[in-house]
């Protein structure tokens, strides 16, 4: 590629998530404790377990690691949602899944933005939850006209940003002068704006609807609420936070530990009540806060069926307090539970539950056609063929819930009427979102498909 060439969204997609990191460990000074706390149990976790780091190292995920984070924005308008689908398709980043959040009683549905190639994630795997307010779900018409007002007034894009999102759109990429620029202007839309667009009166109404729509509603732009290193280790990480003055929240959302990792666990935690200026007028919001992940293996439909059973099954025993109390029953539930879903490699890629990505040994390599004959079980046994889990990428409903409900206050989950609207948030964002299901399994295919054509099989 020459000098004046398009540089790769990759690289802008790093240097953003870098800036963004910049940012946030400035404005959240417990995000930088924690990003120090999580390199240190991911750098012991690492000499501890030489499997996992040489499985990493093999499938070229080691590098990534520390690099690797997401965050999270809430919208407040359709246009809002579709503009930022083209900043993030500058940076190599598709909308994938729909989560419908109204279930769980907060009025948002949301998509995460990420990208899906295998190359592009092993560069960079920077994904960004992304939620859209659902204001149709706010029963007082002038409350909810006021907001809708107040919405679509604001301009939460730069000038320059959205000309350089609809340069890089008719040039197909930007220069790399032009993508150190979009990269400053597009963190603008991501801080957080201390003066608020509406007064104390008006807050508190919003806020009495629900504490989401005041957090939307109530700011100039949609502000980065947190940034998600991950782990290797979320328990040691749990542990340890206390001693360097951070208080998690009581249990660990997602599956419990296992030997194999499976989909996601996250932990989060209260960082900032920020000071706000309604119109002059002092007060506080609680907007920001903290969250560490940690990414196990992807599921097929089949693993998703039988993780989704297992977990209402220990959420229908035991429902997490929010203040705590029931913790060490929960986690008893939880690992009770899931007894039933096997923990060992071999079986989960037997039973059809995780996907994996194949690859082929060192000693495959000196093979000619000898394996003519052998299937995909035969070549794994008799070590010319590997197959390691597939990371998995995306977000889990109940555990975002979770997220949402701690850090909006307890108080915060009222009832909706579950109403899941696929097709009205597509329409808003101006694209289908990927279905992730498909994702995984053409990467496991393809991966196989390689296998096989270096050893000059083509099929099995
Ligand atoms: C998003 C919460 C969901 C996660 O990791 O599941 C989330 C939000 O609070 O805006 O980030
Ligand atoms: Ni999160």
């Amino acid at each position: 590629m020459t000098k004046t060439g398009p540089v790769s969204p990759d690289r802008i997609r790093a240097a953003f998530s870098a800036a963004m990191s910049a940012m946030y460990r400035e404005e959240v000074p417990a995000y930088g404790t924690l990003m120090s706390l999580v390199a240190d149990v991911n750098q012991e976790t690492l000499q501890r377990d030489p499997i996992l780091e040489g499985r990493l190292r093999w499938t070229g995920e080691l590098s990534r690691v520390s690099e690797e984070r997401h965050g999270a924005i809430r919208l407040g308008t359709p246009a809002e949602l579709s503009t930022m689908r083209r900043l993030f398709a500058v940076m190599g980043m598709e909308p994938v899944g729909y989560y419908d959040l109204t279930e769980a009683g907060v009025p948002v549905h949301s998509t995460a933005f990420r990208p899906v190639s295998e190359d592009a994630l092993r560069r960079n795997p920077f994904r960004v939850f992304t939620s859209l307010l659902r204001l149709d779900l706010i029963d007082d018409p002038d409350l909810r006209q006021e907001a809708e007002g107040l919405l679509k007034a604001r301009r939460i894009f730069t000038d320059r940003c959205i000309a350089l999102i609809e340069h890089a759109e008719a040039r197909g990429g930007l220069t790399e002068e032009e993508a150190a620029e979009f990269v400053t202007e597009a963190l603008e839309t991501f801080r957080w704006h201390s003066d608020a667009l509406v007064g104390p009166d008006l807050y508190q109404r919003l806020h009495d609807a629900h504490r989401l729509v005041a957090d939307v509603v109530s700011f100039r732009g949609p502000h980065i609420n947190h940034l998600t290193p991950r782990t290797l280790d979320i328990d040691a990480v749990q542990d340890q936070m206390p001693r360097r003055g951070i208080s998690p929240k009581a249990v660990v959302e997602g599956p419990p530990r296992r030997k194999c990792p499976i989909l996601l666990r996250q932990t989060s935690f209260k960082a900032l009540d920020e000071a706000v200026s309604f119109d002059g007028h002092k007060g506080q919001h609680t907007a920001r806060f903290g969250e560490i992940e940690a990414r196990g293996q992807a599921l097929t439909p089949k693993g998703r069926a039988l993780y989704d059973r297992l977990l209402t099954q220990a959420r229908d025993r035991v429902r997490p307090k929010p203040d705590g109390s029931n913790a060490a029953d929960y986690v008893a539930a939880l690992q009770e539970s899931f007894a039933a879903f096997p923990d060992d490699h071999e079986q989960l890629r037997q039973q059809g539950l995780g996907y994996v990505e194949f690859s082929l040994t060192e000693k495959a390599k000196s093979l000619g056609s000898s394996v003519i004959d052998m299937d995909v079980e035969a070549l794994i046994a008799a070590g010319y063929l590997r197959a390691d889990p597939i990371t998995y990428e995306d977000f889990l409903p109940v555990s975002a819930a979770g997220i949402f409900q701690s850090n909006l206050g307890d108080e915060a989950a009222q009832d909706f009427q579950a109403s899941p609207n696929r097709d009205r948030f597509e329409a808003d964002l101006g694209a289908k979102v990927q279905d992730e299901f498909e994702l995984y399994q053409s990467l496991q295919d393809d991966s196989l498909s390689r296998c096989l054509s270096t050893l000059g099989k083509s099929d099995i």
